[in-house]
């Protein structure tokens, strides 16, 4: 074996973010762990998108889209469905703008509970569809936006007769911190800022929070300044007021009443962080360059942080040196269909011969 080799053992193999942080979680020996192995997700340094954007200081991304639904809702979902069974639940529900019920209903099969989730017509990306139909959920599609379907799981919930596995479930949060914890683990330190999209504002509140219990036990050095972006049509927590129908090409993050506002906002106050918008097109820009100069595939909802960092360092507002941190939050391949409509080429068709293959290349 190679010495750069080292083997998989028992002792050493990852089993998720509940057997990682247990000691964190609201966890006994009585709950019945629910896993796909989520978690431990790469933390990228991103020296080429550093210079592109004419930065000088250490940029790591937490790409989450490696984890087993592509998401970082997996880190939620795996703490809340193993709860909902510890309390014997027969049914999770779900609104969702993709992720969550991806995770939901992926975490739900694996527990072997049923799962509803409830989507906007029309407006969730490709893959995330698919994910909710292959994993069997019962899909329903609203004829509306995230805010009215969580309106309606709000009321299912009080029936009693489903488990909610929105976050407003806070067993969701409390699975999310451990992105946190990962972070200063891999670091030996928490960074300067970190950066992360923000819809329905769950995922600021549980770094938030993450950031905090490890600073407590002296596990971080620091706290990060956390810095949040919303989609400029659909910035509710920055316009401060809901927004009836929010719009942007990131539909992961098209949400005009997150339930998680006020955290959100103490968040950003407590770090002495910010939260902003940023517009379709700076997303766009920060999407492509991204996947260009790093080879770094996220959904669109992700670059919105990456468009916002953009515009700290063009407003001066990033000290040289800083280590900064940045939530990946989805894969790229959950939204195929922008990816295609917005990389800017296309494949060339052409004959079956080499030399017209190689007059396309210019040989
Ligand atoms: C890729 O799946 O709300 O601020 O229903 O999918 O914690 O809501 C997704 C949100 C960022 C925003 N990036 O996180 C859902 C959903 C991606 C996301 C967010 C979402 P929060």
């Amino acid at each position: 074996m190679n010495a750069l080799e080292k083997p998989a053992s028992s002792a050493t193999a990852w089993r998720g973010v509940i057997h990682a942080y247990a000691s964190y979680l609201p966890v006994t020996a009585a709950t019945p762990i629910v896993t796909l192995n989520e978690g431990n997700t790469p933390l990228i340094k991103v020296d080429n998108f550093v210079r592109a954007i004419g930065g000088d200081f250490e940029l790591y991304l937490k790409y989450e889209g490696l984890n087993p639904t592509c998401s970082f809702k997996d880190r939620g979902m795996t703490l809340a469905v193993s709860k909902a069974k510890e309390r014997g639940a027969s049914a999770v529900i779900c609104a969702s703008t993709g992720n969550t019920s991806a995770a939901a209903a992926a975490y739900a099969s694996r527990a072997g509970l049923k799962c509803v989730v409830i989507l906007p017509n029309g407006k969730i990306a490709m893959g995330k569809l698919a994910q909710a139909l292959m994993y069997g959920a019962t899909t329903i599609a609203i004829e509306g936006n995230f805010d009215e379907a969580l309106r309606i799981v709000r009321e299912l919930g009080e029936t009693g007769k489903v488990e909610v596995v929105n976050s407003i479930n806070p067993d969701r949060i409390e699975g999310q911190k451990t992105a946190a914890f990962e972070i200063c683990d891999v670091l030996a330190r928490a960074p300067d800022f970190h950066f992360l999209p923000v819809g329905n504002a769950g995922n600021i509140t549980a770094y938030w929070k993450g950031f905090r219990e490890y600073h407590l036990v002296g596990k971080a050095d620091r706290l990060p300044r956390l810095f949040g972006f919303q989609a400029a049509g659909a910035a509710p927590i920055v316009d401060g007021h809901p927004i009836a129908d929010p719009q942007t090409i990131a539909t992961a993050i098209r949400i005009g009443n997150p339930a998680s506002w006020q955290s959100a906002l103490d968040a950003a106050s407590e770090s002495r962080g910010h939260i902003g918008k940023v517009t379709d097109d700076e997303i766009l820009h920060a999407y492509r360059l991204i996947a260009r100069s790093e080879g770094v595939f996220v959904e669109p909802a992700c670059a919105a942080a990456l468009a916002g960092l953009i515009r700290c360092v063009h407003n001066k507002l990033i000290p040289t040196g800083s280590v900064i941190t940045a939530t990946m939050t989805g894969h790229g391949l959950k939204d195929p269909d922008t990816a295609i409509q917005s990389a800017g080429i296309q494949p060339v068709v052409v004959r079956a011969n080499t030399a017209a293959v190689m007059e396309v290349i210019g040989l």
